[in-house]
């Protein structure tokens, strides 16, 4: 027999922590609440699971777990396979922990320090003979998709924000850029539905390169799709990995798709030789992310007998 507490959001059942932080589940309200099934009983949660969450990237149902200290920040950040959108986000990451600020915000909080931290490793120095190297790629297919890596950011007026930033497999957008509807593009999909703000990556390495043909025409296709779905959101094109440029006549080519797919973006070239500049990357879109935008003006429908009739069934024609 199996105990499965109230809450939605609860795995105590699968032995995780108490989504409410008691520390024995079993006395918390909400699992005396919950239903018993006939499913099989699973090892209790060890004492030193006492904290609802734990340090993960966040999965879909983990995002409720967040409370509504602030406003939602969600970044998308896409790109190919191995453009450097996980190294951008560390760098991020690092910078804070530096005591550096973002977008005129300092660190508060982190629901993913373990990730963090999982990713950070591959960057630190163990010792005086190990270089540093970069993050491994992020594989595609994990259960927990996409990967949301969260920090808590104050602002100078003491507002919270929780700014969720998407480290998410290159295939998705690949796939998602060939084929809008396939099936393993999904997660390009929910991304794309929900962000406040963009981050493109262009792979100035692969620019420069042999690729560099291939390279361009991915990320003109990438643009494309995503200037059908942007709309007025902010958006950045980031020339990854600056420290390779690519030439003139590409970086033109990919300049005019950008202007005519989606005009209102902007571009920033970002390297891991200037680590300020992948915070100047992700600040691009966060300062203008930061504050919700302002609402249109509302247009008055036409006045036909009344002021105060002017709306009057305006929702259900519109
Ligand atoms: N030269 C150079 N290489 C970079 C830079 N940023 C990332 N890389 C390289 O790009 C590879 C892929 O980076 P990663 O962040 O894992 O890409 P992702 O697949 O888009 O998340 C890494 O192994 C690094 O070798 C950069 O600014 N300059
Ligand atoms: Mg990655």
């Amino acid at each position: 027999m199996m105990t499965r507490c109230s809450q939605v959001n609860c795995f105590a059942h699968a032995g995780e922590a108490c989504w409410d932080g008691a520390r024995d589940h079993t006395r918390c309200p909400f699992w005396s609440a919950g239903e018993t099934s006939s499913e099989a009983v699973p090892e209790s949660a060890p004492a030193s699971v006492r904290v609802p969450w734990s340090g993960g990237a966040l999965g879909l149902t983990d995002l409720v777990n967040l409370s509504a200290q602030g406003r939602m920040i969600l970044i998308g950040v896409l790109g190919a396979q191995d453009t450097g959108k996980t190294t951008l986000l560390l760098g991020n990451y690092l910078e804070l922990l530096r005591g550096g600020r973002l977008a005129d915000a300092s660190f508060a909080a982190s629901r993913t320090l373990h990730a963090w931290e999982s990713l950070a490793a591959w960057v630190r120095f163990d010792d005086a003979a190990r270089r540093p190297s970069f993050p491994p790629h992020t594989p595609r297919g994990t259960s927990r998709v996409p990967g949301l890596l969260h920090v808590g950011l104050r602002g100078r007026q003491d507002e919270l924000r929780d700014v969720l930033l998407t480290d998410a497999p290159g295939e998705w957008f690949t796939r998602w850029a060939i084929q809008e509807d396939a099936p393993d593009a999904e997660g390009a999909r929910w991304i794309v539905e929900r962000a406040d703000a963009f981050l493109v990556l262009a792979d100035c390495e692969r620019l420069a390169g042999s690729q560099r043909g291939p390279a361009r025409n991915n990320i003109r296709q990438l643009l494309e799709r995503l200037g059908n779905h942007a709309r007025d959101r902010p958006t950045t094109l980031v020339w990854s990995k600056a420290d390779h440029p690519p030439n003139a006549g590409i970086r033109a080519q990919l300049r005019r798709a950008l202007n005519e797919c989606i005009p209102h973006a902007s571009e920033v070239e970002s390297t891991t030789t200037d680590r300020r500049t992948l915070a100047g990357a992700l600040e691009s879109v966060l300062s203008l992310a930061w504050s919700p935008p302002r609402a249109r003006a509302v247009t008055e429908p036409v006045l036909e007998h009344h002021p105060f009739a002017a709306f009057r069934g305006h929702h259900a024609h519109s």
